[in-house]
């Protein structure tokens, strides 16, 4: 369903089957990569969610900024490569040519939430960023290109899909806050939201 121009919403997207054989496959990248908590650009405040990536670009944000990046800031190394479901799930819901570059990992303990922003730091803006929702619910806020513009929440539950491109590509969002215990997907409980991005112009 569309929730506005540009915003595809697909609840209950991938099974319970199949976000179990996500959540497996995101632990691999995570044993790889592990989940790191980055920063505020200038201020260092630290964020509450933790983040990793996969894929030849990650985001990371530490006191000089927000960028992309080919390695993992503590590590050092490179970025695992993007698992092919998820490579697969772009092909089905992107309408994009080319292969996304990155995929964050953020993960939210009962207690992070997201502030409200935008999603610019990619130079090709013409891809949709596409995001699944794994582990215990989420409120979303939803706005408009400015951050004044008026807001809209919804619950993201686990194996939601959400494809934000075209006119809400540069949308404001955020998560207001986490639902603790309302899923069994993830053992210790938290939620996961992965998203998939062009970064470099094809
Ligand atoms: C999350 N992640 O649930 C959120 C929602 C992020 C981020 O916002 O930047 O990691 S992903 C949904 C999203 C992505 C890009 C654009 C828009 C929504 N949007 O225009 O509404 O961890
Ligand atoms: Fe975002």
């Amino acid at each position: 369903m569309e929730l506005q121009p540009g915003v595809r919403f697909w609840p209950g997207f991938f099974g319970r089957a199949a976000q179990e054989e996500l959540v497996e496959t995101i632990r691999a990248v995570v044993a790889e990569a592990p989940l790191y908590r980055p920063a505020m650009p200038r201020t260092g405040k630290p964020f509450s969610v933790r983040m990793t990536n996969c894929g030849s670009l990650g985001w990371v944000s530490d006191r000089a900024g927000y960028r992309y990046q080919r390695d993992h800031p503590e590590t050092g190394a490179l970025w695992p490569a993007i698992p092919p479901v998820l490579l697969q799930l772009w092909d089905e819901v992107s309408a994009s040519p080319a292969p996304p570059e990155a995929c964050l990992v953020n993960f939210y303990d009962g207690s992070a939430k997201l502030g409200l922003h935008q999603d610019k730091d990619e130079a090709d803006l013409a891809a949709p960023v596409v995001s699944v929702s794994l582990g215990d619910e989420a409120l979303f806020r939803l706005g408009g290109l400015e951050r004044s513009d008026p807001t809209r929440s919804f619950r993201l539950k686990s194996g939601d899909v959400l494809v934000l491109g075209g006119a809400s590509r540069l949308a404001f969002h955020g998560v207001d806050r986490i639902y603790p215990d309302t899923s069994t997907l993830l053992p210790r409980g938290g939620r996961i939201n992965l998203t998939l991005r062009r970064v470099r112009p094809a």
